[in-house]
């Protein structure tokens, strides 16, 4: 009772695989195309340089590196293995070598400061890094093992590229292990905190791919050509582009980085069709561009944040050939937790982040009273499903308060599901702040404002805004200098932290409204901006 279950199933050929040996490289090794035609299909282009895998050499180079990790850098099972760079040819096959020999992968944004860096790499016990060349300077002081990605001048530092062309692929061990252990390590601040390191199995991985695979198979047509600009540090483009796609044969065309004409070009140039994307992205589709030709496009899906209703019905008008769905979904979900299969259902309800996705359930739970509630009442989605993480790295008050003892994940969303059970995520009632899709957690915004002198209380919180979704707002109390100004505070942060999680607004206040258990009442100040801005 009071209990939603997924309306999904999955097909009998694409049932989630239960072997207990069986791990998450073997399994996305095992679902390329496999004949000697197919191996010769192309994996991914570079969108830059047109440089192009087919999945033939994507195994060779996954099999080459897994044996050179293993044999000539001495990486073996559980040692954690932390990838700084952003997405290059060389991404999936670092994520599937490192994977297949038992590593723990770790990511980050390659924008992350030294610091930054520098406390992920100690929370997760980092082995080795491998670092794209222009960021290897932000590890330097960690001391950690460095392999480079690509060839530099420098020849005392070696390259995975070096790595891969002087190893045998025969040579990539056979290392056993279950599908319970550790696959990933990735980062999330969850309801409430910091970042804390997400234990995601092999387990939840093979679980999301069978979905993602079976969903791709459902909505998708095989020849679609997929465009990847979306991070594969973040459990999106990991579950995606770093590993997904692969189970179904795509055809992935990868941006290093994001750039709104640069992605107009690719589509043109490469007749891309499928996007996975994000609201600021199909908002920019929706403002920017009248006279391009994005003919070839069939489906976009919008995920990692909200997309208002008027920018989803905007969208259809002008490309009403285009199928629009959203996903939600978490990095404590392993990625996504609810899509549309049917696009005429997601058209009709552009306000709905779709379906359960097979083998989830969910609960929505009366904030108050703590009691399930039935269809179009709000409550806190919680969700059960074999995706979601083991625990957070090192935390048990974290996880406890997180995953209950009955196994529901308590996701911090305010949501409700209608009789057909779409969801509908209609606030956030954790922490969390998102810019662009990534996530920004007050509490490391607030512990850095702490540490000015100037600085005696503060607290952060998120600001509408229609290009970025939301922006980090401080509010300040000043020790009783009152010389200490907005820009002053807006400079200090962005000095300490990666650009997305910049404060881009600060409010000077008496007093941060705390409750009697001394949490800041975010809401109040939420609602108080809200009024000022809108007088
Ligand atoms: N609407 C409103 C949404 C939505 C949303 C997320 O950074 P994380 O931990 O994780 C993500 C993952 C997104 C994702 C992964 C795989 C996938 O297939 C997919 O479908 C398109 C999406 O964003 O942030 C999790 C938090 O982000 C918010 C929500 O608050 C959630 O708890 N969020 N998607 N469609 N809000």
């Amino acid at each position: 009772r009071g209990i939603y279950h997924s309306l999904l199933q999955l097909g009998e050929h694409n049932q989630i695989p239960t072997r207990p040996d069986l791990d998450i490289a073997s399994f996305v090794l095992s679902q390329f195309p496999h004949s000697d035609h197919a191996g010769s299909r192309v994996a991914l282009i570079d969108s830059v340089t047109s440089r192009q895998i087919t999945y033939a050499q994507l195994r060779q180079s996954i099999k080459s590196l897994a044996a050179g990790l293993y044999h000539g850098v001495g990486i073996r099972k559980d040692d954690v293995v932390f990838v700084l760079s952003p997405n290059s040819l060389l991404y999936p096959t670092i994520c599937l070598a490192v994977l297949s020999i038992g590593a723990v992968l770790t990511t980050a944004n390659p924008l992350n400061t030294a610091s930054e860096i520098a406390k992920q790499v100690l929370d997760s016990g980092t082995k080795l890094a491998i670092s794209a060349p222009e960021e290897v300077h932000k590890l330097v002081p960690t001391g950690v093992p460095t392999l480079i990605t690509t060839r530099s001048t420098d020849e005392n530092s070696l390259s995975v590229e070096e790595l891969i062309e002087g190893s045998d692929p025969l040579q990539a061990p056979k290392v056993q292990f279950l599908q319970t252990e550790t696959a990933a390590v990735l980062y999330s601040s969850g309801t409430t905190g910091v970042s804390k390191g997400v234990i995601l199995t092999h387990e939840n991985f093979i679980s999301i791919l069978t979905l993602l695979k079976w969903t791709a198979q459902v909505t998708s047509s095989e020849d679609d050509v997929y465009l990847c600009f979306i991070p594969m540090f973040h459990i999106y483009g990991l579950a995606f582009f770093g590993l997904g796609l692969f189970c179904v044969g795509a055809t992935i065309v990868l941006m290093p980085k994001f750039d709104f004409q640069a992605m107009l070009d690719a589509i043109k140039m490469h007749q891309v069709s499928n996007i996975p994307a994000v609201p600021p992205v199909i908002l920019g589709l929706v403002k920017y561009t009248s006279n391009r030709d994005l003919s070839s496009l069939r489906r976009v899906t919008s995920g990692a944040a909200p997309l208002s209703k008027e920018v989803a019905e905007k969208f259809r008008e002008k490309y009403p050939w285009v199928e629009l769905r959203q996903g939600y979904g978490l990095t404590e979900s392993c990625g996504a937790t609810s899509f549309f299969v049917l696009h005429d259902q997601a058209k009709a309800l552009p306000g709905s982040v779709g379906q359960l996705l097979p083998s989830f359930s969910a609960k929505v739970i009366d904030v108050e009273t703590g009691l399930p509630l039935p269809t179009y009442r709000e409550g806190e989605l919680w969700i059960k499903s074999p995706t979601v993480m083991k625990s957070y790295l090192g935390n048990d008050e974290a996880t406890a308060a997180t995953i209950d003892s009955e196994g529901w994940l308590h996701t911090g969303d305010l949501c409700y599901f209608d009789q057909d059970g779409c969801l509908y995520i209609v606030d956030r009632i954790k922490e969390l702040i998102k810019h662009n899709g990534y996530q920004v957690a007050p509490a490391e915004l607030e512990a850095l404002l702490l540490s000015h002198p100037k600085i005696l209380d503060a607290a952060v919180i998120p600001v509408e805004d229609e290009e970025a979704g939301q922006i980090p707002m401080a509010y300040v109390v000043r020790a009783n200098d009152f010389d200490l100004t907005e820009d002053q505070i807006i400079q200090f942060i962005a000095g300490q932290v990666a650009p997305y999680k910049k404060v881009r607004k600060v409010g000077f206040i008496n007093a941060i409204p705390r409750s009697a258990a001394g949490k800041i009442l975010r809401k109040q100040l939420v609602n108080q901006t809200q009024l000022s801005l809108s007088k």
